[in-house]
This record gives C-alpha cells, structure tokens and sequence, in this order.
C-alpha cells in the first residue's frame, strides 16, 4: 500500500526523521511518501502555526492524496485532519488520535508529555474532541523547543524521561503518550528507561492505518466528510478550491 505521511512543518530534517521512524514499523509491502508542505511555519508551537500549517496539510492532501492509500497527519495537533478527510477517501489518521486510542488499549489511564507548554492546551483541546477525557490524566509541558527535536531529539531524552517520570507518579498513569513527533526517534530508549509503554503517534498512526486498508476500510463521505462543495478560492489559495 502506499502511505502518504505529512509533516506539517516545513522542517525536511524532520520529515526525514518521522519517514525513517514510520518506515521502522511498516509492513515490508507499504511504501511511504513523506512530505511536507511548500509554506507554514518551520515548528508548530501555537495556534497560530497551526492555523497555516493547517493549510499546508490540505495543499499536500491536494497534491498527493490521489495516489495514497491512507494518510498520516504526524503533528501532535494533528491540523487539518477533517479537512483532509474532506478531500480524499483514503483513511486519514492523525498522531494525537493514533495514540490516544492506543494508550487507550493498554493502560486506564496515560499521561501526555510535550514539547512547548504553551502547546498542552491544543492537546487539552483534542483530549476532548476525540473523547479521551476518562483516560487522559495528564497533559506536560517540557518547554523543549520542537527544533531542538529535529535531529531525533538524543540531548532531550533525560529532560523527557524526567517528565514522564513525574508524569505516572502525579497522575497515576499506566502509559505515556509522546506528544511531538519529533520525539518518534526516543521512544524505544524511553520505553526501556520507564518501564511502561510508551506510545509514538507516528507509529501507531501508521499501524492503524495498515489495519484500516488491510480492512478494506475508507472514510465515509456520509455527511460532513463528504467532498467539500466546489466553489472559488480567491489569492494565494486559489488552487486548493475544489
Ligand atoms: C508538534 C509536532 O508534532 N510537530 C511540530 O512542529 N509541533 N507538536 C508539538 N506539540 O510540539
């Protein structure tokens, strides 16, 4: 099958890191087309830079999603996930969403630990959306900067470690739930450091995603993910109307 999995952010350093962790757990017959978008911010640190990065994912939808399989949105925001999912039939799965539901398998409750704090509201915000609010217990900011995990995130990994230590101990958690792709790179070390599952969106996102194809599954344009209404898009987004 082919993956489309999309960085959010214009960081191809980064991009490079999630293809090279997404191809770690995929089946040998998946192939997976990583890409990021041509404008936005180079790390999504606030709503701001959501807001375009957004943007960026319905352009890479629109350049790529017609070949895909399914898609993955590896930005622990997931931006533009229903928009995606507007725009192509292909299962579109965001990291946040993989690893709460996967969290979820495993442990009653988990704790998410995270980059910037000012980013644990968008995570607080999507708790809710997907419904997590009876298994998240916590949600941690490290103040590590998103860039300072672009090349894997190795000098990080004790200030993270720390974190979900205090993290399970406070909320009395079970699990913990990177919450940036760029940490995709630690996770092995910090499962093995804590003793307690450790979730990467990115690979969960890509494990649910060879499930859904594997099912035959697609997202259904039932309603509010049907395809969006054709119509004119004026200036810079002209080419991304329907
Ligand atoms: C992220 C992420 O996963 N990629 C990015 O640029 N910002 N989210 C986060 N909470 O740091």
């Amino acid at each position: 099958m082919n993956l489309l999995l999309i960085n959010p952010n214009t960081s191809e350093v980064m991009t490079a890191g999630i293809a090279a962790a997404a191809r770690a757990v995929a089946f040998p017959g998946t192939t997976v087309h990583a890409t990021q978008p041509t404008f936005g911010p180079r790390s999504i640190e606030g709503h701001y830079d959501e807001a375009i990065a957004a943007a960026g994912v319905a352009e890479q939808v629109r350049l790529h999603g017609a070949g895909a399989d399914a898609v993955v949105i590896a930005c622990f925001g997931d931006p533009g996930l229903d928009a995606a999912r507007e725009a192509t039939s292909a299962p579109v799965i965001g990291i946040a969403e993989a690893a709460f539901h996967a969290a979820s398998f495993l442990a009653t409750g988990f704790s998410v630990v995270t980059t910037m704090t000012r980013t644990c509201v968008i995570a607080e915000h999507l708790v809710h959306r997907y419904g997590f609010e009876r298994r998240c217990r916590g949600i941690h900011g490290t103040d590590i900067p998103v860039l300072a995990l672009e090349d894997g995130g190795a000098g990080c990994v004790d200030q993270i470690e720390a974190a979900a230590r205090e993290a399970l101990a406070r909320d009395r958690s079970g699990a913990i739930v990177l919450g940036c792709a760029g940490m995709a790179a630690l996770c092995a070390t910090l499962s093995a450091r804590l003793g307690v599952p450790v979730i990467d969106g990115v690979a969960a996102a890509v494990k649910f995603a060879e499930g859904l194809v594997a099912l035959g599954l697609r997202t259904s344009a039932h309603g509010d993910y049907a395809r969006p209404l054709p119509k004119v898009y004026d200036g810079w987004a002209a080419p991304l109307g329907w």
